[in-house]
């Protein structure tokens, strides 16, 4: 029996060639996206096995056929290359099951596009970091995974959401909120849209770099929080990198400045209380040492010394992009609370804020480690 009636998950889990019966399912995980659950099976050996089984969510990604094919062909590359290095291909990376029709996804109805995923035993994902070393290690497992992409026919995949990390329409975007300001909730967050204001120019550096050809395209994941690694419980690595739904061409400092962004807050995104919300200077040296330790030999000059500015950009970004929602009526990321938006608003600018306070002293960090 499905704990969860919203779907019919019995059907849905009938659908995937999972090699045993369907027992129960139940929502987990932390996603702003889409609707992941954990489904339980019990297989002809009698044991009991799980599997991720997720709902795309088709209002932000429009596309999901090809958005599935991008995955389907990365996973395959990333497994090659993990089995021709001595890796565990069924734990370093991602694992589709196969819908019974030999697709990768199963179609329920217009609206309903289900995916399912070997699911990943003895690793979890943190939605803070507890241990310095986990985040080194998240370091480190991004800036393998960039590197293990590095030739991927970038060409070949597809823009799952165009402009993903293009800062100036991000503005625009967040302008055009304001502007028409359907929720009549502008005059309640003047002091927040004036911060944003205020620091446009800083804000479309990189993507002003891009332009001119001084940074180049990669093939990067562009979501990296912390959350998208399962961290090992035994070792502590960073064992696999997930969430690879916005695996896209982009800049490498996109892929840095998101995991500094999320990662060295010790409190949680959406944390009210903002004295709790800072940037911890020791977490971003542990990051950096990681990712720099496997990625460091592939980045350019150009990259390297703009590791600290990616971190406020990014930072500046996701802030801007929750306000917009919270104008918009919170029609993107999923809310659980009233104002949900503007308290997460609020945790990246104040992030932003001492990120420019410790904008120097991440640079010698950065000296340091190169
Ligand atoms: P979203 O796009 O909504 O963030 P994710 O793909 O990141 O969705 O999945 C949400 C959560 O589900 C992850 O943070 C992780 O805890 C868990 N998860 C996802 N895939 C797996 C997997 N293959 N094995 C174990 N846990 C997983
Ligand atoms: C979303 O899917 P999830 O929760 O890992 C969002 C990211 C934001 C993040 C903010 C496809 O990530 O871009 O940085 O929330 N993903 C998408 O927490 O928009
Ligand atoms: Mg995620």
């Amino acid at each position: 029996m499905s704990t969860n009636n919203k779907y019919d998950f019995s059907s849905i889990a009938k659908s995937f060639s999972f090699g045993g019966s369907f027992v129960k399912s139940q929502p987990y995980g932390f996603g702003h996206i889409n609707d992941t659950y954990e489904a339980y099976f019990e297989m002809q050996d009698g044991k009991m096995k799980r599997f991720i089984l997720q709902r795309i969510n088709n209002n932000v990604f429009k596309n999901p056929e090809k958005l599935m094919e991008n995955i389907q062909s990365v996973t395959a590359f990333l497994r090659k290359k993990i089995i021709e290095a001595g890796g565990d291909p069924d734990r370093e990376t991602l694992n589709l099951i196969p819908a019974v029709d030999g697709k990768s996804f199963y179609k329920s109805d217009e609206d309903n596009y289900w995916r399912a995923y070997v699911f990943i035993e003895g690793a979890q994902t943190y939605q803070v970091v507890e241990k310095p070393d986990h985040f080194y290690n998240a370091g480190r497992a991004f800036g393998k995974f960039q590197k293990l992409l590095s030739d991927y026919p970038a060409e070949s995949l597809f823009e799952t959401i165009q402009n993903f990390h293009n800062t100036k329409v991000r503005f625009e975007t967040f302008i055009n909120a304001v502007e028409k300001d359907v929720m009549n909730r502008a005059k309640d967050v003047r002091a927040e849209i004036d911060f944003a204001l205020k620091r446009y120019n800083e804000a479309v550096l990189l993507v002003n770099m891009l332009e001119r050809g001084e940074l180049p395209l990669r093939v990067t994941h562009n979501d990296t929080k912390f959350n998208n690694v399962m961290i090992d419980d035994e070792s502590g690595e960073g064992i696999c990198v997930i969430d690879l739904d916005t695996v896209m061409p982009g800049l490498s400092l996109y892929d840095f400045g998101d995991a500094i962004r999320f990662g060295t807050n010790p409190a949680a995104e959406d944390e009210k209380d903002l004295s709790k919300v800072w940037m911890d200077l020791a977490l971003f040296e542990q990051f950096t040492k990681g990712f720099l330790s496997a990625a460091g030999d592939s980045l350019t000059k150009a990259e390297l010394l703009h590791l600290p500015h990616s971190a406020k950009i990014m930072t500046y970004e996701c802030g801007i992009r929750f306000l917009t929602d919270f104008l918009s009526g919170d029609t993107y990321f999923k809310i659980h609370r009233e104002g949900h938006n503007l308290d997460r608003a609020r945790t990246q600018f104040k992030l932003v804020a001492d990120m420019e306070q410790k904008f120097e002293q991440m640079q010698k960090i950065i000296n340091g480690g190169i």
